[in-house]
């Protein structure tokens, strides 16, 4: 579902920036050689749709916690560029707070089912304290997280877990 979304978005992208070749070509033909128009027209595009790579933390203000919909989350707050960096911020635990963790999960399969037993530990139960641990989205690749507490319970039932593909960020 998630994938097909993206793939989507960059057809249209693609389309559109196509799109945006032949409106400038017609324009240069009517204002006599004057590029500005062409600069402005690409200007425009390249500040929407090539910034800097942001800092993205998981759940926002929720942070990454039991019971929140990361997918819904994911969702609305992607679509998500290589280099990137999402921020995990979770309690350390204690007598009152249950523990959290972060692993990657290798294949949808494995996503689907909350099976955590090839997954990699990419953040321990202590590692989202204070402001939390970065990770860089530096592959183009799916990237399937998770929490790995409770022999998947928390990413089961807590839907604790979430997947993207990061895009490219045109430049021109
Ligand atoms: C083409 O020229 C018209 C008239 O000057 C202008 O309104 C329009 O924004 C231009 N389009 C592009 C793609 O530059
Ligand atoms: C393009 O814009 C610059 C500054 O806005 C202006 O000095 C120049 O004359 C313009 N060029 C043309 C061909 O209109
Ligand atoms: C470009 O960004 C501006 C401001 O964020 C927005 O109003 C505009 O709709 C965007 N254009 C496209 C084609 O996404
Ligand atoms: C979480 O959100 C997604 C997307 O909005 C939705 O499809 C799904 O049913 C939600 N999960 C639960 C358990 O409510
Ligand atoms: C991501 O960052 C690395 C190191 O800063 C850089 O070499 C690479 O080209 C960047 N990739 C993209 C797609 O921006
Ligand atoms: C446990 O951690 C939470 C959140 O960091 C904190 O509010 C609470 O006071 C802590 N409780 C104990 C007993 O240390
Ligand atoms: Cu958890």
């Amino acid at each position: 579902m998630k994938s097909g979304g993206v793939i989507c978005l960059a057809v249209v992208i693609v389309a559109m920036s196509m799109f945006g070749i032949a409106m400038a070509n017609r324009n240069l033909t009517g204002t006599a050689g004057n590029w500005n128009h062409t600069e402005n027209y690409w200007g425009y595009w390249y500040k929407n749709v090539s910034q800097d790579s942001k800092r993205i933390v998981v759940g926002g203000s929720e942070n990454w916690r039991f019971g929140f919909n990361y997918t819904d989350w994911a969702i609305k707050n992607g679509p998500f560029y290589l280099n990137d960096t999402l921020v995990f911020r979770y309690d350390p635990p204690n007598d009152t707070t249950f523990p959290h963790s972060v692993y990657l999960l290798p294949n949808f399969w494995s996503f689907r089912n909350c099976d955590l037993r090839r997954a990699k530990k990419i953040g321990e139960v202590t590692a989202g304290a204070g402001e939390g641990f970065e990770y860089v989205l530096k592959r183009w690749q799916p990237y399937y997280f998770a929490c790995g507490e409770r022999n998947g319970f928390h990413c089961n039932v807590g839907m604790m877990k979430f997947a993207l593909w990061p895009l490219f960020r045109w430049h021109y």
